[in-house]
């Protein structure tokens, strides 16, 4: 089973790290692919607690080769801080590859994201304020600053240039900043280039040739399917692609070599940021899931729009990325509800509709139809079988199976690494 990719099959948030657990041990290489710090990657080990952004969460795992290719857009800052803090908990950071083509984010591409939203005022995005569309939309603009830049100075300079000349005019006349200085960017990147060095490499050939090797290559999606710039809830989204085609342009690996495309859903549904969410809710089921799945930003620690599992979602990720399974997490986060509805369709100005609109207007009003399913109060917290689940949570799976497309082939029951049941 040579390339894995995991993604998440929702809004993001859905427990990504519990399937790359799931896989532990098989795994030589971790690839995160797209996004950059906006990411947000909670694991738990025993008593410790870790919070990943810019570094896939499969770094935790012991052996792994951690990669972060060509997709990624790269906060130099974020990425040593996030390598020191492993470090001083001992966690072995030593093997990480960068794509000598993976994108940078700058002070600048910070700057104008915070200033976006607060300009865009009711109609914003909600975006995590670390730069990541500006870097993305300078990569397609052909302005961006590549990590191979910072070993050549001049290029790093006339590059920068390019790249602050019609910033700073829009930062200056229309957002009323200051402008930004070419040396004072130019010299903070330098300052990291000699350290950065020896982690700089070509991936795409060490991916290609780690796979002729036999080797197993987990990629790790950031963010999510309905987050994905192409299809995701535009403009609702976040830059890059999310999906599983991602995995190969974000890395430079054939998409023929992708075998397995697991798609992880949350038992339940939330959203960060701004954008349609026809399952939402706004009374106190939502307010219980909220505080029983914990669900604030792990970057921003922004609280998490909650709402029930939405079937059509769930198919529309299984077609988009070729799921072929899915992971379920926090399934113990239902235990208490007396029924737990379950959207199967929408209604759409009177019209049942079974699949997501293509038409954003109409997905904005989409009504959920639901069916409801009746709960359990059992903790599932130390269940290890699904034998030994209460008959309506496993009759709460096996429905939900029926509706998302693709088997779910492991259920999360808890935060814990080893808080999982796994389906044979
Ligand atoms: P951006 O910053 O440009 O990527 O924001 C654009 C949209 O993408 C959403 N987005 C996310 N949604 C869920 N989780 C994310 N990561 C963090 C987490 C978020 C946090 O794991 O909790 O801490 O707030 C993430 N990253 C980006 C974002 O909310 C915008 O809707
Ligand atoms: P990611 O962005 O997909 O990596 O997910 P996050 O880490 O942002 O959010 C998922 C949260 O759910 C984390 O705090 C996890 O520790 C937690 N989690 C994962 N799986 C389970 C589960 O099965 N049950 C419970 N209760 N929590 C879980
Ligand atoms: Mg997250």
């Amino acid at each position: 089973m040579p390339a894995i990719v995991i993604i998440g099959a929702q809004w993001g948030d859905e427990g990504k790290g519990k399937a790359t657990d799931l896989l532990g041990s098989r795994i030589d290489y971790v690839v995160k692919f797209n996004g950059g710090n906006n990411a947000g990657h909670t694991v738990v080990i025993g008593n410790q607690k870790y919070a990943l952004h810019l570094l896939p969460s499969g770094i935790l795992t012991d052996g792994v080769i951690p990669v972060i290719s060509n997709g990624v857009v790269i906060d130099i800052e974020v990425l040593f801080d996030e390598l020191e803090a492993l470090t001083a908990r001992g966690v072995d950071v030593s093997k990480l590859r960068v794509s000598a083509n993976a994108h940078i984010i700058t002070q600048y591409h910070r700057t104008l994201d915070k200033v976006t939203e607060r300009f865009l005022g009711k109609k914003q995005i909600g975006t995590t304020g670390r730069g990541i569309g500006p870097a993305y939309a300078d990569k397609i603009n052909r302005v961006g600053l590549r990590i191979q830049d910072l070993f050549d100075e001049n290029i790093l300079r006339q590059k920068v240039e390019a790249a602050l000349d019609q910033k700073n005019h829009l930062l200056v006349k229309v957002y009323n900043r200051r402008a930004i200085m070419v040396d004072e960017i130019v010299e903070n990147l330098l300052s990291y280039a000699e350290r950065l060095r020896p982690m700089v490499g070509d991936t795409a050939l060490e991916l290609n040739r780690a796979l002729d090797d036999g080797k197993i290559v987990l990629f790790e999606g950031g963010q999510a399917t309905m987050l994905d710039v192409d299809h995701g809830t535009y403009p609702f989204v976040t830059s890059s692609n999310s999906t599983a085609g991602g995995a190969s342009t974000g890395s430079g690996i054939g998409p023929g070599r992708i075998e397995r495309v697991i798609g992880i859903v949350k038992a339940y549904t939330t959203r960060v940021g701004a954008g349609p969410f026809p399952t939402e809710l706004f009374d106190e089921s939502g307010e219980f899931l909220r505080s029983r799945g914990f669900e604030f930003g792990t970057t921003t620690g922004r609280p998490r729009r909650t709402g029930w599992y939405d079937a059509p979602i769930a198919r529309y990720s299984a077609r988009i990325n070729g799921v072929t399974d899915f992971v379920m997490t926090k399934l113990d986060v239902l235990t208490g509800l007396a029924t737990i509805p379950v959207c199967v369709a929408y209604d759409v100005d009177g019209v049942r509709v079974e699949e997501v609109p293509v038409s954003q207007s109409d997905f904005h009003h989409a009504v959920p139809i639901y069916e409801e399913f009746p709960g359990w109060t059992e903790d599932l917290t130390g269940v290890r079988e699904f034998s030994d689940l209460p008959p309506n949570a496993q009759a709460y799976v096996l429905a939900i199976e029926a509706m998302s497309g693709s088997r779910i082939s492991a259920i999360g029951v808890g935060p814990g690494r080893d808080a999982i049941i796994a389906r044979h």
